[in-house]
């Protein structure tokens, strides 16, 4: 017999993913990992399920209503690891965040508060929070706008996502190793997270300009074998343990910025080149710029003030950070503009 299952599936940012209510899966992390397995895919093609065979296309929020008084729902995020028959939930993810105040209003788990709702988010991988603002003009979700995100086609309704208090989601502190700057295989390393453990290394020092194409830096299997040996001694350096079969820390190199913004990026997640960059590796890697003595001194170009906007260029355009320091210098806040789209409603078979 195959069993039903409700569904939505929403473009959250330029991720896409299923969403569903806790209640409507196992309550046993195995048994729901397996079953989520089932219904994104769980070969390379993910020929069996909805998933779209790319990491970007292969997530999951698991959604519920919040028990703490500082949220109105909890959002599990599940990344499945295209073709290895397994889910990752050690990190976040903030693109499919962005579209879980669709979700929570779409489903009933909460109501429309006004032309804007506030949608008060606890991130249950990482223990941190966000609040994000829909736009609900007539008293339901608006998905049409004209704000324009890099890696999305079109335009539509902006999703305000506030991000509070993330630094080491995963790993505890914002620097794991303790310093601002390590060397691994004598590579200068800035192992950061502030939302997203991210290895920040520096394109020249694998002999890269960093504004080579996805396509020719997959191509490169030494250079991809020695990114790898890199992040598999910072995971363990990063207190993450052995990160083998994890999708985390994230890669990314980072060069001069070549048109008009702070940095310019490539990442690995882990393996595959994001087309783009993550939002929060992309708040992870706009915090090293603005540290002093990380690798990227001297290659990002950095703003000063308190709230400081960065524009972090990656394959297919930029992605703009706002950053808010307090008196010491620590980012407490970070702000950036996603969208979010309803695709498609109803009942999944597993
Ligand atoms: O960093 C890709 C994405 C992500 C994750 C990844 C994300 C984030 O583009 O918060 O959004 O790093 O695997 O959705």
């Amino acid at each position: 017999m195959q069993q039903a299952i409700p569904y939505m599936q929403i473009r959250g940012g330029s991720s896409k993913g299923l969403y569903f209510r806790a209640t409507d899966l196992p309550d046993d992390p195995e048994a729901r990992d397996q079953l989520l397995l089932d219904a994104v895919g769980r070969d390379a093609r993910q020929i069996d399920g909805l998933g779209g065979a790319n990491p970007l296309t292969s997530k999951v929020a698991v959604v519920s209503p919040s028990s703490r008084p500082d949220a109105d729902v909890d959002y599990l995020f599940v990344q499945v690891v295209v073709g290895e028959n397994r889910v990752d939930t050690t990190p976040n993810c903030g693109n499919i965040l962005a579209g879980v105040g669709a979700f929570a209003l779409e489903s009933g788990m909460l109501p429309v508060t006004g032309d804007v709702t506030s949608v008060r988010v606890y991130m249950v991988n990482s223990g941190n929070a966000c609040e994000l603002l829909v736009q609900t003009p007539n008293g339901e979700v608006e998905y049409r706008g004209d704000a324009r995100i890099d890696g999305v086609p079109g335009t539509a309704a902006p999703v305000i996502c506030n991000y509070m208090d993330i630094a080491g989601s995963a790993c505890g502190s914002l620097l794991p190793t303790g310093q601002v700057r390590d060397e691994i295989n004598g590579i200068p390393v800035t192992c950061i997270d502030n939302g997203m453990p991210v290895v920040v290394l520096r394109a020249a020092d694998f002999g890269k300009s960093g504004y080579e194409s996805c396509e020719e830096l997959s191509a490169d299997t030494g250079f991809r074998e020695r990114l790898e040996a890199v992040r598999l001694q910072a995971g363990e350096r990063m207190g993450l343990g052995d990160v083998t079969r994890k999708v985390v820390p994230k890669m990314t190199l980072i060069t001069a910025p070549h048109a008009g913004g702070h940095v310019c990026t490539r990442t690995f997640i882990p393996h595959a080149c994001h087309s783009s960059i993550g939002v929060l590796g992309a708040v992870s890697v706009a915090t090293a710029c603005i540290l002093p003595g990380s690798v990227a001194e001297g290659i990002a170009v950095v703003p000063d003030g308190r709230n400081r906007k960065l524009a972090v260029e990656h394959p297919s355009g930029e992605f703009s950070v706002e950053l808010q320091l307090d008196e010491a210098g620590q980012v407490v806040k970070a702000g950036l503009l996603r969208t979010a789209r309803l695709l498609s409603r109803g009942e999944l078979y597993v």
